[in-house]
């Protein structure tokens, strides 16, 4: 980045990078999705605390960010760094106490809430509310310059070190203490790790250290910031000294440091490198965590796609004995059977078909209310027997799904988000009745079309509509049998069928009649299968989303390049 502004494409590409991240949907507990969580959110805030806003704002005042480790003296040392005591120090450590940012009085409109850390509240007041940005204005500050006390990196409250992260992560520079008696621990080295990895700038304060110790110890900690990395970063010593009513140290204790600051903020030079190389480490980390992120789609894609696939296949298997049930003679039992038999009679109706039109006439047209009733029957018990048949298997596929999800972890949390899915939705049943009665309705329809035109012949007048409704559907239940057994009764039906329409039309009739059935079932069902699939991100979806951060991802690092790389020799 040569001048003070970044270019659109950067701030562009920063903000896509930021929208892109923040709406990944990681929401299967697959192993390892706590880290992948995490990691989202810490890309999401560095770039809405730190990247955004300063990129927004390169010539806003430096943010130094003082951390490490409890009791290394951070506070003692912001006080006597700005020279008035602007933050509170002590051995007596609130488990919550709100971080103190200092700023010249001119520069105080740079760190309003719309500005760096923009989901932090801001207080005036000294209090003790852990999640406030305390702003405290103090004229011996040089303009330029602001000095942020966090809270212990190693804090036993999780609150507290949260935030101390989170601070750190908006920092244009740390200054990083650490005292004779701590400089070894872990949790501070985590931190610097995280720096050198970022090439985040830092200054490295050994605080507290006697006049016996501090070359050894200077020494020690030297080579051990070296060895990480941190071979450029400044190493500032502040003698073991007593305090004075104020509690700040010494003036001459933290004169080189002092003098350092005030460089700093007096060069606006000086300024920009230290800030563009915290900025640009910071970027180049986002890139390489958005690829994490993406990376953990894998499984989730991964999961949602065996999750799906396992309720489509129970479903569909579902289905398919139904379209077999409807068709093998399955249906042609018990009242529906019985119901056609006395119907068509024992053979008469037969005879009757094949006799002469005038006397069918003769004979049917006298007791044909009669028999429009029976009809009428048969398709109650064939409406009553399909509802039964359409309950059974959606009750069938909920709990074979429910057993399926609920064998691994995924499955059976969101199988947790919702009470009830190992059994049909509770207006199945409602729904069910209604959709073998269109169905009912759309094979009537059908029958008075085709038969428009034979509307007033003898054999029509004789069964009327429903009548040979009935035929149809009995038909169509054991159109796949032999015609022998339970389907031997249908083959009265056929033949009246065929009497009626001819052969042809009669099956383009019963495949008809099977296919709209079978696609008003298929309709009913799909709003089951929704009920599991609308618990889970489709896969599609997922790979859409990690194709576009994976892109977003290469764009930010594009951009990156351009910005940064260009008309500089540091990368
Ligand atoms: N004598 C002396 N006391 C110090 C020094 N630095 C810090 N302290 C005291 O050590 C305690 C912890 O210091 P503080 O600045 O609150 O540390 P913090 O937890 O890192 O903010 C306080 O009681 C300070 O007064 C120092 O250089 N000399
Ligand atoms: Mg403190």
């Amino acid at each position: 980045m040569p001048g003070d502004h970044a270019s659109a494409e950067l701030l562009a590409a920063m903000g896509s990078l930021l929208i892109t991240v923040r709406d990944v949907p990681l929401r299967l507990d697959t192993p390892g999705i706590d880290e992948a969580r995490e990691t989202q959110a810490a890309v999401t805030d560095q770039l809405s605390d730190y990247v955004l806003p300063r990129l927004v704002q390169l010539d806003a005042p430096l943010l130094a960010v003082v951390g490490g480790s409890t009791g290394a003296g951070k506070s003692t040392l912001v006080n006597s760094l700005v020279g008035e005591r602007v933050t509170e120090s002590g051995v007596l450590r609130p488990t919550t106490r709100s971080p103190v940012l200092v700023h010249h009085p001119d520069d105080a409109a740079w760190f309003q809430p719309d500005r760096i850390l923009p989901d932090l509240p801001r207080t005036l007041a000294i209090g003790n509310d852990s999640y406030a940005l305390r702003l405290a204005s103090s004229a011996k500050i040089p303009k330029g310059l602001a000095i942020l006390d966090a809270p212990d990196v190693d804090s036993i409250d999780k609150g507290n070190r949260d935030l101390a992260a989170q601070l750190l992560a908006a920092a244009d520079l740390w200054l990083f203490v650490t005292s004779a008696a701590r400089y070894a621990d872990q949790v501070p080295w985590d931190y610097l790790r995280q720096a050198a990895e970022r090439s985040t700038s830092v200054a490295v304060v050994l605080d507290r250290t006697s006049d016996e110790a501090v070359i050894e110890v200077r020494g020690h900690l030297a080579r051990m910031m070296t060895s990480r990395g941190l071979s450029d970063s400044p190493l500032f010593t502040v003698p073991e000294s007593g305090l004075d009513a104020d509690g700040l140290l010494p003036a001459d204790a933290v004169a080189p440091m002092v003098g350092w600051l005030h460089e700093l903020a007096a060069d606006p030079k000086a300024r920009q490198m230290v800030v563009h190389r915290t900025l640009d480490g910071a970027v180049r980390h986002v890139v390489l965590r958005t690829h994490d992120v993406a990376d953990a789609l894998d499984a989730q894609i991964e999961v949602a796609e065996s999750l799906y696939r396992d309720a489509e296949t129970i479903q569909r298997k579902e289905l398919d004995e139904l379209a077999t049930q409807t068709s093998d003679g399955t249906l042609l039992r018990g009242e529906v059977l019985a119901s056609w038999q006395e119907f068509v009679g024992t053979g008469e109706l037969l005879k009757s078909v094949e006799e002469k039109v005038s006397r069918i006439r003769d004979r049917f047209v006298d007791g044909m209310t009669g028999k429009r009733t029976r009809s009428t029957e048969v398709v109650d018990a064939i409406e009553t027997a399909v509802h039964m048949l359409l309950v059974e298997h959606a009750e069938s596929a909920a709990e074979q799904i429910a057993r399926s999800w609920g064998g691994s972890t995924p499955g059976r949390q969101m199988l947790d988000r919702q009470r009830g899915l190992d059994r049909a939705s509770q207006d199945f049943r409602v729904k069910a009745e209604r959709t073998v009665h269109d169905w009912r309705q759309s094979v009537l329809e059908l029958v008075r079309v085709e038969g428009a035109d034979k509307r007033m012949t003898a054999r029509f007048l004789a069964f009327g509509v429903n009548g040979i409704a009935v035929a149809l559907m009995i038909v169509m239940f054991s159109r796949s049998t032999d015609g022998t057994g339970a389907g031997g009764t249908a083959t009265l039906g056929r033949k009246l069928l065929d009497a009626i329409f001819g052969e042809a039309v009669v099956d383009d009739l019963v495949e008809r009649a099977h296919a709209d059935l079978d696609s008003r079932v298929a309709a009913l069902f799909e709003t089951e299968l929704h009920r599991f699939h609308t618990l889970l991100d489709p896969p599609e979806t997922l790979k859409i989303v990690q194709a576009t951060l994976r892109e977003a991802a290469r764009k930010a690092e594009y951009a990156r390049h351009a910005d940064f790389l260009d008309g500089e020799t540091t990368s």
